[in-house]
C-alpha cells in the first residue's frame, strides 16, 4: 500500500473517531441534563489560563530570540548613507515591538482576565466614535511619518551622484560579476549587445570591436565554432550538399539571425564617431573582486546580460535589480575599509562582499564578489597593475582576415 493511501486511511478514520467523541459529549451532556452550549466553568478557566501561559511564552521567546541573535548581524553600517538606513530599520523596529507588545498583551490577558464568571452579565458595548477615529487616526500619521522618511532615504541612494563620484560598472551574469572601471576619464565607455565577442565580453564600443563584431558575422569565428553568413551561403547553396529538413531550417534561422545582426552593425558602424572610442579604451574589467577606496563617492551602474539579478550590499545598505536591456544605479560612500571592519567585527576572515539577492538559476547560490575597501595609496598600487581595456584587447590574439577565412571556409565546404 502506497504512503499516500494509508495517510489518506489515517485522515479518514481521524475523522470518524473525532464525530463520535463529539456525539458522545453530546449524549453525556444530555444525561447530565445539561444544554450542549454550556461550557462548564472548569474548562473556561483552563482556557483563561492558556491564554496567559501563552502571552508570557511568546514575550518571553521573543525577548531570548531577540538577545540571543541580535538586530541583523551585518555590523555596522560602513556607508555613510548606511546609518540613516539602520536608523530608519531600527525605528521601524521599534514602533513594530511597541504595536506588537501592546496589541498581543491586550488581546492575551483581557481573554484571561474577562473569563466568563458564573453570575457575571457581558456589559454590551457595540460602539465608539473616538475610539474608531484614534485607531485610524494614529496609524495612518505613523505610516505617512515612515514612508516618507523612507522615500528621502531612497532619493538620496538613487538620485544623480555628484561629478566628482568615481563611475563603476557592475555587469551580472549567471553566475558572477564583472566590474569595470571609468579609467582616468571617469567615463564608462558606451556599449552594445550586438558586440558581444569573446574576446570582448561586455560588449564595449569602438571603432575595433564594432569591425570585429562585423567580421564575425562575416566570415566566422577563427576556431569555426561560429558560421559566418558567407560560409552558412554557400553551405546551403551548394546542391552537392543534402540536409535533413530540421538541420536546414536550424541554418537558415541561424542565416536569418546573422543577416540581420550584420545588417544593424553596419547601421550602427556608419553612425559611429571614432572620438568615442577612447572612453572604453581606458576602462578597467576586472572580475571576481570589487576594490573601492575609503570616503569616496561612487557611482555603481548596473547591467545583466541573461535575466534578472540583484545587486546586494549588505554591509554597505543598497540593493537595487539588475535588469537586461535597463542600466540600474545607485551611489554610495565606503566609509569603514576592510582591515578597519575586520577588527570591528573581531573576525580576521571578514570580506565585504557583492551578492546577487535574486533567484536566478542553479547556481544562484555561488553569485559573489569580494569587495575590498581601501586606503588611496593601496587602491593606486593595485590598479597600477591592471591593464585596459585597450591594452587586454589589442593583446589578445587579432580575428581573421576576411581573406585567410574565406580560404578557410572554403576548404569546409568542400570537405
Ligand atoms: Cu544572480
Amino acid at each position: 500500500m502506497s504512503f499516500k493511501l494509508v495517510t489518506l486511511v489515517v485522515i479518514v478514520l481521524g475523522a470518524i473517531a473525532i464525530a463520535q467523541l463529539v456525539r458522545l459529549y453530546e449524549h453525556s451532556s444530555k444525561l447530565r441534563n445539561r444544554r450542549e452550549e454550556d461550557i462548564p466553568n472548569r474548562d473556561n478557566k483552563l482556557n483563561a489560563n492558556m491564554m496567559l501561559t501563552f502571552v508570557i511564552l511568546l514575550f518571553g521567546g521573543f525577548i531570548w530570540l531577540m538577545s540571543t541573535y541580535g538586530f541583523t548581524g551585518r555590523g555596522e553600517a560602513a556607508s555613510e548613507h548606511g546609518k540613516t538606513y539602520d536608523w530608519l530599520l531600527n525605528i521601524n523596529l521599534a514602533l513594530i515591538v511597541v504595536v506588537f507588545f501592546l496589541t498581543n498583551f491586550l488581546l492575551f490577558f483581557f481573554s484571561f482576565k474577562y473569563v466568563r464568571k458564573p453570575g457575571v452579565k457581558a456589559y454590551f458595548y457595540p460602539h465608539n466614535n473616538k475610539l474608531e477615529l484614534i485607531w485610524t487616526v494614529v496609524p495612518a500619521i505613523v505610516l505617512a511619518f515612515i514612508i516618507i522618511l523612507g522615500l528621502k532615504t531612497w532619493n538620496g541612494i538613487t538620485s544623480d551622484a555628484s561629478k566628482e563620484a568615481v563611475r563603476v560598472e557592475l555587469f551580472s551574469e549567471q553566475f558572477k560579476w564583472t566590474a569595470r572601471y571609468s579609467g582616468n576619464d571617469n567615463k564608462l565607455g558606451y556599449f552594445d549587445y550586438k558586440l558581444t565577442t569573446d574576446k570582448n565580453q561586455l560588449a564595449l564600443l569602438t571603432t575595433a570591436t564594432l569591425d570585429s563584431a562585423i567580421r564575425l558575422m562575416e566570415v566566422g569565428s577563427n576556431d569555426g565554432t561560429i558560421l559566418g553568413i558567407k560560409l552558412l551561403e554557400e553551405k546551403l547553396n551548394n546542391p552537392r550538399n543534402i540536409f535533413i529538413p530540421k538541420d536546414r531550417v536550424k541554418m537558415e534561422d541561424d542565416l536569418d539571425r546573422k543577416t540581420r545582426l550584420l545588417r544593424l552593425l553596419y547601421q550602427m558602424k556608419a553612425r559611429h564617431n571614432s572620438n568615442l572610442d577612447a572612453r572604453a579604451y581606458d576602462d578597467v574589467i576586472e572580475a571576481d573582486t570589487l576594490h573601492l577606496v575609503k570616503n569616496q563617492d561612487y557611482e555603481f551602474n548596473f547591467r545583466a546580460k541573461d535575466v534578472i539579478h540583484s545587486a546586494y550590499f549588505p554591509h554597505f545598505r543598497a540593493q537595487i535589480n539588475t535588469v537586461p536591456g535597463l542600466t540600474t544605479r545607485f551611489k554610495f560612500k565606503p566609509t569603514i575599509t576592510t582591515s578597519e571592519m575586520k577588527k570591528k567585527m573581531n573576525n580576521p576572515d571578514f570580506n565585504f562582499v557583492l551578492m546577487c539577492n535574486k533567484i536566478c538559476g542553479g547556481a544562484h547560490y555561488k553569485m559573489k564578489m569580494i569587495v575590498v575597501v581601501e586606503t588611496p595609496s593601496s587602491y593606486k598600487k593595485w590598479m597600477k597593475t591592471k591593464k585596459t581595456f585597450k591594452d587586454e584587447y589589442l593583446a589578445a590574439p587579432a580575428p581573421a582576415t576576411t581573406a585567410e577565412a574565406t580560404a578557410d571556409t572554403l576548404v569546409v565546404a568542400v570537405n
